[in-house]
């Protein structure tokens, strides 16, 4: 038997991915741009050689079917025991696929024997999820054909993101039905696409001169417009509770006294409040005084996904 342990973090995306140039390949219509963050993280041990494939999350059994395309993607065709633990709360949405296949590309590679550079690594992993390519170089990430590249590394700019859980459950429309639906009938999408294709140069301009205040507010226009489309799909879709809403104004609101924190919502509830770590404290406080804010996480920016050496 052959084991390895791979541990890889979530990201969260500043100009985001929602929209599919080739729904097999999950290959997308335009770049994006993330960042790591450190207290999602996911820890995978991929065991090679067993009877039948068995996928494990948090305890609990899984149908393997995705997890065996990887293995099949990645030439390996031995069974395996697949066991995976997040760090954060699975159920309430957050992306755990991103971390989830990135753990998973590195661990069954280095499981195998397979010596794979991090652009292979992150091609692997886009096959199981495709925010997932960006979580293998990890860092501040962008994602624009097969795979993704670390563009700035998490030592960059010591900024935190602010993750104000918004809801308790899974959501209701998963985000590959929920970017589909919106490419084939949001009327909005095309424009949606052409937009991400402005805003991922200026995005990297402002990234490389640490301006807080461009990116933050780049990073907001592109979430609320990724909504735009989303909402113009037919049928509708949805993700805010009311207490996204809520958290999007007391932002405004600090903004409004001096605060520089900006926000941004994947297809979910939950909002990400961006700001300086000296910030943080105060954002934190606020975001927990919202009605309906069940947790806030404060995280700083983390690494790619690493194989773990075995003591
Ligand atoms: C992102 N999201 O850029 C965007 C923003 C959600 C909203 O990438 O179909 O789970 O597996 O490629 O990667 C979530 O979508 O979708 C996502 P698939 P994925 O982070």
């Amino acid at each position: 038997m052959t084991k390895a342990t791979a541990v890889a973090h979530a990201n969260i995306a500043l100009v985001k991915y929602w929209g599919k140039r080739d729904e097999k390949l999950l290959l997308p219509q335009a770049g994006s741009l993330s960042i790591a963050l450190d207290k999602l993280r996911t820890v995978t041990t991929v065991e090679l050689g067993g009877a039948k494939d068995v996928f494990e999350l948090d305890g609990a059994a899984q149908d393997p079917s995705r997890v065996r395309a990887l293995l099949d993607a990645a030439g390996i065709s031995e069974k395996a025991r697949v066991v995976s633990r997040n760090d954060f709360p699975t159920a309430a949405g957050l992306a755990s696929s991103a971390s989830g296949f990135a753990a998973l590309a590195v661990a069954a590679c280095a499981a195998a024997g397979l010596r794979r550079t991090t652009g292979e690594l992150s091609a692997l992993a886009r096959l199981g999820s495709g925010s997932a390519a960006r979580s293998v170089p990890g860092g501040w990430a962008v994602w624009e054909g097969e795979s993704a590249r670390q563009v700035q590394p998490p030592q960059h700019w010591d900024l935190r993101f602010c993750v104000a859980l918004c809801a308790a459950g899974p959501k209701l429309t998963g985000s590959r039905d929920g970017m589909r639906s919106s490419k084939e009938t949001s009327p909005f999408h095309a424009a949606w696409i052409e937009q991400c294709r402005r805003d991922l140069p200026e995005a990297l301009r402002l990234l490389e001169q640490r301006d807080l205040p461009g990116l933050g507010a780049l990073a907001e226009r592109n979430a609320l417009r990724m909504h735009a489309d989303a909402l113009a799909a037919d049928p509708p879709l949805l993700y805010w509770e009311p207490a996204t809403i809520a958290c999007l104004k007391e932002l405004q609101l600090l903004r409004g006294r001096g605060v520089q924190a900006w926000a941004t919502i994947d297809a979910g509830p939950h909002v990400v409040a961006i700001c300086a770590p000296a910030d943080a404290k105060q954002v934190e406080t606020r975001l927990r005084g919202v009605s309906g804010v069940k947790d806030v996480l404060v995280c700083a920016p983390a690494g790619g996904a690493q194989a773990v050496v075995p003591f």
